[in-house]
Order: C-alpha cells, then structure tokens, then sequence
C-alpha cells in the first residue's frame, strides 16, 4: 500500500488460506539473489542462483503509521526449498525497537521459528497449521519451511514502530542452523557464525 494507513478508521484485509496472498496489498519478494551471505554453503548458494533467481518467500508490510499504540500485520508466504542442505528461510531480524514482542500464527505447512537473543539463548518452536508462537521481546527471529512441496503460511502481528534491523543477522548469522540431515530437520551450530562482530 502507498498511503499510510489511517490507524483512526477500521479496515479489513482478506488474506488467502491457500496461498497466504491478499488481493488488497501489494507484498515484498526476496528472491535468492536478495538472499547473498545468508546460507552457510557459498558454494550451492551460487550455483542455485546463477541457475534460477526464484523466489524464496513474500510478505506483507503495511503502511501502518509507525507509533507504538498501532499494530502492524500480514503474512509470510515461505516457498519450499533448499540451499545445498539448508531449507528456505527468511533472512531473520532483530526489531530496532529491541523490546517489542511479536505473534505468529501458522495458517499452512510445516516449518519452525527460530530465536536467538543478544545473550546467545536459542529457542525454537514448531510450526505447524493452528499453532501460535510467541516471539519475546529482543529475540531476533527467522522462519524456515521444512516441508518438501508446501509453502509455510504465517499471519505475524507486531507493533507498528517496532523497525528491523537485519544488518546485525546479515554480519554475524543465527548461532544456530536447521538443515536436511538424513531427510530430517536437524539442528546444528553454525559454522560460520561471526563472534567478532556485536550489535550496533
Ligand atoms: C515478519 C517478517 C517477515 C519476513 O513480518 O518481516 O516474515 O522476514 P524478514 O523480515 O526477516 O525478511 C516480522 O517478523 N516482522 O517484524
Ligand atoms: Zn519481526
């Protein structure tokens, strides 16, 4: 959407079941090229992107007025695939506004949540159709599909002046990893996460 959104009027918005989609806004697409740095084999990074630039998820960001009485909403629609034997994700952010709590809700597919905080502390949770996670307030937070055919469909609620902050993901990583082990999510250290570098 263009214009701000007037938070003193109320609006609906559909957004598809099956799809994730809405008909009435207009989503941001990352596709694998938008994704440079983020998975931890450079090498089927750059031969899966030479070969096809596809799109790895879309969402919603709504021109919400940015003031901490409003909320902001939409939905993630997190295509399935994979990166060597790292599954599709988002690229993950903390919120410039540390201390803002987040929700989301799995309307489709099969998938996890994963949360670190400045400290280091990693929780996961699983998605799954009718399961809401709730993010605390200072944990960055990456979505991951770990299904093979299906999309990951996530409605997300959050303070509308919450920002994000993806520089601090794009340099440093998560701590920790979930990829392909023997047809199994599996969750592993992240060789490459960069201790050197610390936030802001
Ligand atoms: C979500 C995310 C969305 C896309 O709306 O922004 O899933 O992920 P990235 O922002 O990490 O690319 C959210 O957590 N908002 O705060
Ligand atoms: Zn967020």
């Amino acid at each position: 959407m263009v214009q701000k959104i007037n938070n003193k009027k109320s609006f609906s918005l559909k957004f598809d079941l099956l799809t994730g989609l809405s008909p009435g806004a207009i989503s941001k697409k990352r596709l694998l090229s938008d994704m440079k740095g983020m998975y931890y084999d450079k090498d089927a990074y750059e031969k899966i992107v030479v070969e096809k630039d596809a799109v790895v998820y879309e969402f919603y960001d709504l021109n919400i007025n940015p003031n901490p009485e409003n909320l902001s909403f939409g939905t993630t629609i997190l295509y399935p695939g994979k990166v060597g034997d790292e599954y599709y994700m988002t690229k993950g952010h903390f919120h410039d506004e540390l201390n803002t709590a987040e929700i989301y809700y799995c309307l489709r597919g099969f998938g996890y949540l994963l949360m670190e905080d400045q400290q280091g502390r990693t929780e996961i949770q699983e998605f799954k159709p009718s399961i809401s996670v709730y993010v605390p307030p200072g944990f960055a937070h990456r979505s991951i599909n770990t299904s093979n055919d299906e999309p990951l469909i996530t409605f997300f609620v959050y303070r509308a002046d919450a920002g994000h902050d993806y520089k601090t993901i794009e340099e440093k990583g998560f701590r920790k990893l979930i990829i392909e082990k023997g047809g199994q999510p599996t969750i592993i250290d992240n060789p490459k996460w960069n201790i050197q570098k610390t936030r802001r």
